[in-house]
């Protein structure tokens, strides 16, 4: 079917829209990463990552979101999402997960990356590299119109091969001029996710959370964001912006300096 002029301008925009966003939130991606060192407080990237932004015209989309306090959040150790940024010093040993969004003229990037601080233990060292594999065997699991559910079969398979869980109450999203939209991702198969399809144009996050130990996570009872495993073991995670074309995926918050496709840790 032919689309109108109108609609085929609409849909211009919103990819030239989204990809000007998860260019820019990738390259504040990039100006961060040097700075993620041990003897780091959580609370000066977030400073950092909050000053770039705004010094390059753009906005912190987790900023005041649904009252969230800071401009992004850094998830540590057990932490699986939601981590704000505070007093926290990054040490030796410790992973950290850094997400950041931001606003490029009404148009959102959002995309994550877990970073290792010196020398780790090798099973966080392990847990790192199958939160990363398992990103990009989603990424390429999808082609046009296919079911939302590929993401989580192809998730679930590489990381129950490495003896990891696959956390289920937190997700990927659309993305667009609203932080969080249809469709959702799950990232393990569900049965929304089989009648939910893929179609070019739809542009959405893969973030998938892998644990070491159980797949559930309580909230903080005081701070009310943090989300922590249930068992006190490691969670680790990467996020990146995807947009759906006619062939196939488009990672849109691709770094020039951060891990590629086939990184070893
Ligand atoms: C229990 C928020 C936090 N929500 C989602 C608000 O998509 C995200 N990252 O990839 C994402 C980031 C943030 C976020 C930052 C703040 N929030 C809403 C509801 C519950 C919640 O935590
Ligand atoms: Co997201
Ligand atoms: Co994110």
């Amino acid at each position: 079917m032919l689309m109108s002029k109108r609609r085929r301008q609409a849909e211009k925009a919103k990819r030239q829209g989204l990809r000007a966003a998860g260019r820019f939130n990738a390259q504040a991606m990039d100006f961060i990463r040097p700075h993620i060192q041990p003897g780091i407080t959580t609370g000066e990237i977030d400073r950092l990552v909050h000053e770039y932004t705004l010094d390059h015209g753009h906005t912190p989309a987790p900023l005041n979101y649904q009252n969230f306090p800071k401009s992004c959040c850094t998830s540590v150790n057990e932490v699986i999402c939601h981590g704000i940024p505070g007093n926290y010093v990054l040490k030796e040993g410790d992973i950290v997960n850094l997400d950041i969004t931001t606003i490029v003229n009404g148009w959102h990037g959002d995309q994550s990356e877990t970073f290792m601080m010196g020398e780790v233990s090798e099973e966080a060292r392990r847990l790192v590299q199958c939160s990363f594999d398992c990103l990009y065997a989603a990424i390429d699991a999808i082609r046009p119109s296919c079911r939302a559910s590929d993401i989580g079969t192809a998730v679930v398979r590489i990381a129950h091969a490495m003896g990891f869980s696959v956390v289920k109450d937190y997700v990927g999203h659309g993305v667009g001029k609203k932080f969080h939209q249809e469709p959702t991702i799950s990232h393990i198969p569900t049965p929304e996710g089989r009648r939910q399809r893929l179609r070019p144009g739809m542009s959405f996050t893969i973030e998938p959370m892998i644990n070491e130990g159980v797949p559930d996570g309580d909230q903080d009872k005081e701070d009310g964001w943090t989300v922590r495993t249930q068992d006190g073991k490691l969670s680790a995670q990467f996020e990146h912006t995807v947009l759906m074309t006619q062939d196939g995926p488009e990672i849109l918050t691709l770094t020039k300096d951060g891990p590629q496709k086939g990184h070893k840790f």
